[in-house]
């Protein structure tokens, strides 16, 4: 059970909340922020080693067949940024983002550069499309490197 303040400053419940998680995957993230917000929440393993994103039941629930994706009383949310947001928002005593605008935005940005231009190359580096092709490899590798130095420009 978790109550959640809205900006009316009423108070909602959710009497459930479940984050699909792969060991070691950017899902983490969603789990420490709920962690973080000291939040009652149940784990379900969907193992990225085994494919079991691409199992009928999980592919069911989120078509984008891809961690994190949280359940809140049978309604469901994907992609990282949203997940962390409505976290840091329905529970804004933990502070998971910066109250200032242009502080909150620029955690937003990191938030959605990491979901769009990191995590999915990261998959794909560890899972090339085009297995055992060494060549694939290390030009899928060359452009996650770039993608990570951009961000220090
Ligand atoms: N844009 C998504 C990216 C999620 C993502 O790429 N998740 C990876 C794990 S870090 C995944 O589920 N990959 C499985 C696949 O692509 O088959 C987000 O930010 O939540």
């Amino acid at each position: 059970m978790a109550q959640q303040q809205t900006p009316a400053g009423a108070t909602k419940t959710h009497s459930s909340i479940t984050l699909y998680h792969s060991p070691g995957a950017c899902s983490m993230a969603a789990g420490i922020s709920l962690f973080e917000a000291g939040l009652d929440f149940e784990v379900k393993i969907v193992n990225l080693k085994n494919n079991e994103q691409t199992l009928p039941d999980f592919a069911a629930l989120n078509p984008k067949k891809k961690v994190p994706f949280l359940v809140v009383d049978s309604a469901g949310l994907s992609e990282n940024v949203a997940i962390q947001s409505w976290i840091a928002e329905s529970w804004p005593d933990t502070q998971l983002l910066p109250s200032d605008p242009w502080n909150k935005h620029r955690a937003l940005s990191y938030m959605g550069w990491f979901g769009s231009g990191i995590h999915p190359h990261i998959t794909r580096h560890f899972k090339p499309t085009t297995n055992g092709c060494t060549h694939a490899r290390a030009s899928k590798r060359r452009s996650l490197y770039a993608e990570i130095k951009a961000l220090h420009r």
